[in-house]
Formats: structure tokens, sequence, C-alpha cells
């Protein structure tokens, strides 16, 4: 792919570097987007309909049995060229920052440190009643219970309707105000609040550069689109602008 010299150089002069990362991301390393048809068992179900409080209190077994289908296909996964890419990215800039709405621990896996997960962790687990992070459990019952109230567990990530970690959403909303390039990478930018960080680096002054095979809403306003698939795209850039 052909880079202009005007990402070049802006990525060459940028003194902190703020990247959103979704699903896309992971999508070459076998992981199904969220927005994809689901497979098998589950392709009578959207995600969208399984990912809610209301889906779990309605069929807890359900959706707990759709995130242990889940964590099985991370577990048997790796890390993309495009994870690599972000984590040398981090070693050759000043200020970095990664933010993933991916609950697979993939940018971890690859070196990648310092990640802010906005939408929690698919491998840790919680109660649903107190909210409380769990380490061990009975796993003869599914879902299974919490030792402490008897409630069930859920997996620590974040369903629709629920408050993102606030932590979390503050230390993204900074870097977007303050870096000078923010990447959108693999997202459809179709979940708030994380779509909207794009915008507000925009706003504050930085550029935005879109890397997705797909046209997103993002498109028309970011300052560079790169059309194509992020583990192609991340490991030709990074080379170019700062590896040489
Ligand atoms: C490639 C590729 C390759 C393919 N390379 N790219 C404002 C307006 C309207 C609605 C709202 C609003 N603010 C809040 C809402 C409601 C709601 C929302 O956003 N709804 C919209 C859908 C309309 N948001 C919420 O409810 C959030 N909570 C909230 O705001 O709370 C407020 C509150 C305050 C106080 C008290 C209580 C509440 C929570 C949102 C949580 C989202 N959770 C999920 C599930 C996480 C757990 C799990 O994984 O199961 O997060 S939903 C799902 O969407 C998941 C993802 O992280 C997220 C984003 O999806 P993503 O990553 O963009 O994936 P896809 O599939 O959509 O796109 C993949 C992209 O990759 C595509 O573009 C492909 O082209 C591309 N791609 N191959 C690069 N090789």
């Amino acid at each position: 792919m052909d880079f202009s010299l005007h990402l070049v150089e802006t990525l060459r002069a940028a003194r902190h570097i703020a990247v959103l990362t979704g699903a896309g991301v992971s999508a070459e390393s076998g992981i199904p987007t969220f927005r994809d048809a689901q497979v098998g068992l589950w392709a009578q179900y959207r995600a969208e309909d399984l990912a809610t409080p209301e889906a779990f209190m309605r069929n807890p077994k359900l959706v707990w049995d759709w995130y242990a289908w889940r964590r099985e296909i991370v577990g048997k996964s790796r890390p993309n060229a495009g994870h690599y890419a972000l984590a040398e990215m981090q070693r050759r800039v000043a200020l970095f920052t990664l933010i993933t709405q991916n609950v697979d621990g993939f940018h971890q896996l690859a070196g990648s440190t310092d990640v802010i997960e906005l939408h929690g962790n698919l491998f840790r687990t919680k109660c649903f009643q107190e909210d409380t992070v769990v380490e061990r459990w009975d796993t003869s019952i599914t879902p299974p219970l919490c030792t402490h109230c008897g409630g069930f567990l859920r997996p620590d990530v974040v369903w629709f309707g629920e408050q993102l970690p606030p932590a979390a959403l503050d230390a993204a909303a900074r870097a977007a105000v303050a870096c000078d390039v923010f990447f959108s990478i693999g997202t459809s930018g179709l979940v708030e609040p994380a779509a909207s960080l794009a915008r507000v680096a925009l706003l504050q002054g930085a550029k935005v550069v879109e890397v997705n095979p797909t046209e997103t809403p993002l498109a028309r306003l970011a300052t560079f689109v790169l059309s194509g698939p992020s583990g192609e795209i991340l490991p030709e850039l990074v080379k170019i602008v700062w590896v040489g």
C-alpha cells in the first residue's frame, strides 16, 4: 500500500498518538467481529441481543454459554500482525495511548502495555448482584453462582445500557483531547461512548486516521482513510514511518 507523504510526516512529527481499536483488529486472528453474522449454534441470535443485562436476566444459561463459546475461540487463537504492529508503535512513539473496545486481551498478549479496556475483559468474571470480581466458583452449575451471595456470575464485560468503567472512560477521553493523532482501527463506530472519541479528537485539532476495509460514518470526517485489513496495513505503516 502507498502511504501519502503527508501521512508519513504527520506520524513522524506526532508527540502523542492515541489509538482506538474494535473487533476488526482481531478479525485476522479468526475472532468474529461483533456485527458479523453469528455461526453454528449461535446463528439464530444477534450478538446485540445477547450482550444486555435483560438477555442475561431472561436466560442466564444462554448468555453464559455464548461467552464460554467466545472464550474458547479466543483461547485457541493468537494475536495477529496488526496487534504486534501496535505494540511496536508504542515502543517508537514518545506518548502513546491504546484504547480498546475488545474484550479478548490480544493487545496485551502482543506486548502492548497500559491498555485501556473500555468494555471489560472476557476472562474476568463478576457477580451479577454485587458487581464484585470473583476468582473461584463451582463449575458444575451453569451459570455458576457467587460463593458470597448465591447470585449468578457473569463475564466482567460492559453490556448495552451499562456504564463503562469510569476510570477507563476518563483516561480514554483525556487521551482523545490531548493527542495530536488519533487512530480509529477496525471499529464500525456505531457504539457510544467509544464512537465519540474520534470526534472529540478532531474537535481538539488532532488528525484522525481510520483503518478499515469497509467505509464507516467516520470516513468522511477523517483526515486519512486507509482502506484495508489492519493486519496488513499497520505493519507496513509502522515499518515505513518508524523502522525505515
Ligand atoms: C476490519 C477487519 C480487518 C473487519 N481489519 N477492520 C448515544 C447515542 C445513541 C445511543 C447511545 C448513546 N450513548 C449510549 C448509547 C446506548 C448504547 C449505544 O451505543 N447504542 C448504539 C448501538 C446505538 N451504548 C451503551 O449502552 C453503552 N453504555 C452507556 O453509554 O452507558 C451510559 C450509562 C451511564 C450511566 C449509567 C448507566 C449507563 C455501553 C456500550 C457497551 C457495548 N458493549 C459491547 C459488548 C461488550 C462485551 C462483548 O464483547 O460481548 O461491546 S457491544 C459491541 O459493540 C462490543 C464492541 O466492543 C462494540 C463495538 O463494536 P466494534 O468493535 O465496532 O465491532 P463491529 O463488529 O461493529 O465492527 C467491526 C469493524 O471491523 C467493521 O467496521 C469492519 O468493517 C471492520 N473490520 N475486518 C480492520 N481485518
